[in-house]
């Protein structure tokens, strides 16, 4: 704090990778009992009884228990190639979900939604907001800021945290960030065997671990998401073509996409450029929309393996599918024209360590909640693993935020 009362400081983005002494404000959460911070992240109001950061010993036996396939994995084998996917920066796997489980998850994304929704409508007032680390705000959203974000993802005003929103997303108290802590098939599908084995194959190593996990609902009237692709860290960012093979050595993440209802081009539909990653440009690869991509990014460059002009592709894709996203690949979003559904997405993005350092790097979104649960052993084994980045320095090599070199 800088002794200043109105100023509001956030609390880090990993605070338990911090090694200096925090805020006492920002550290309270930190020093009692999880099951504190998880009522203060699950206020009355969601009235959410299954929510996984409440769950016992024995709820995550149950889940262990009870487990089914979530995928046919012969059909993704059918599909999916590791060279492609790194001379690609994509792999596009159709129809990979069984018929089951595309239904709980359509339910469980639109239950996640409503979680969000709920959330948006009540009285933050009612909110516990120190036992999140911060005082009470004294602005609220306005009510126009509301209807513009209900029903969709990303719509929340948070470029600062005067109104408590970035301390609702931190936290996951927001459920379309982390939703897999407030809907149980969304926690399976975060631990499951075969997800697990989809993200070994992908990223091409045994040791994975998560990075963040969202719901990207894009409801009618949605503007469309611009050309972009993500930072990595680790010293990669803006370095410079390079070959799928050093590629492959990278700290890389694998954005998956999982589009349990599909989607059509034209209607929410997510698009991208095979190769881009290679280029390794988050910095410069940019544009507001297709004809300036092609006209400024794309039209000085080659694809670095192929030789050949790289292109546009406008995805269209059934129920059940999946597209994984490799660190640096461009992606955008086509709009949504009024009176359409909503397109359903469950975001999960894992990562792998640096070959050459054997440094992972700190996680973009893990609540504290779970960064704490984890470190204190109150998960099991495989989570504490997956979540690993979020609380150890050493595997993060000291680092405190994605970003870092
Ligand atoms: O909504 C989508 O399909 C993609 C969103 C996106 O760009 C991202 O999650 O990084
Ligand atoms: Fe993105």
């Amino acid at each position: 704090m800088n002794g200043d009362p109105e100023y509001i400081e956030t609390m880090p983005q990993n605070p338990l990778l911090v090694t200096e002494t925090l805020d006492p404000i920002l550290a309270k959460p930190l020093l009692g009992p999880t099951s504190e911070l998880a009522i203060a992240t699950r206020p009355v109001f969601l009235d959410n009884r299954e929510s996984p950061v409440q769950w016992s010993e024995n709820d995550w036996k149950h889940l262990e228990v009870n487990r089914q396939d979530i995928f046919d994995m012969s059909a993704i084998m059918e599909q999916f190639d590791q060279a492609s996917f790194l001379t690609d920066g994509y792999a596009i796997l159709k129809e990979i979900m069984t018929p089951e489980v595309i239904k709980k998850w359509t339910e469980s994304l639109k239950y996640g939604q409503q979680l969000n929704d709920r959330l948006l409508k009540s009285d933050w007032s009612q909110i516990n907001w120190q036992a999140l680390g911060r005082t009470q705000p004294k602005t609220f959203l306005t009510a126009n800021e509301i209807k513009n974000a209900l029903g969709g993802s990303q719509m929340v005003p948070q470029t600062d945290d005067e109104a408590g929103v970035k301390t609702l997303r931190q936290h996951s108290v927001l459920a379309e960030y982390f939703p897999a802590g407030h809907v149980p098939f969304l926690m399976d599908v975060l631990t499951h065997p075969q997800m697990l084995q989809l993200q070994r194959m992908c990223l091409g190593c045994h040791d994975i671990y998560f990075d963040h996990n969202q719901l990207l609902t894009r409801s009618a009237g949605y503007a469309g998401g611009t050309w972009h692709s993500h930072k990595i860290g680790g010293g990669t960012d803006n370095g410079g073509i390079t070959s799928p093979l050093e590629y492959q050595t990278q700290p890389n993440f694998n954005l998956t996409l999982c589009y349990p209802q599909g989607f059509e081009a034209k209607d929410g539909g997510l698009k991208l450029i095979r190769g881009s990653h290679l280029f390794r440009d988050p910095t410069g690869c940019h544009a507001t929309n297709d004809e300036e991509m092609q006209k400024g990014w794309l039209a000085k460059r080659l694809h670095p393996v192929t030789n050949q002009p790289m292109k546009i592709e406008h995805l269209s894709l059934p129920p059940g599918s999946i597209v994984c996203c490799l660190s640096h690949a461009a992606h955008a979003v086509e709009p949504k024209a009024s009176l359409k559904k909503p397109r359903w997405c469950s975001l999960y993005c894992y990562k792998k360590a640096d070959d050459v350092s054997g440094y992972v790097q700190p996680p973009h979104s893990v609540p504290p909640i779970w960064a704490m649960k984890a470190l204190r052993g109150e998960l099991p084994a495989v989570l504490t693993e997956l979540f690993r980045p979020s609380f150890d320095n050493k595997l993060t090599g000291g680092r405190t935020h994605y970003e870092q070199t």
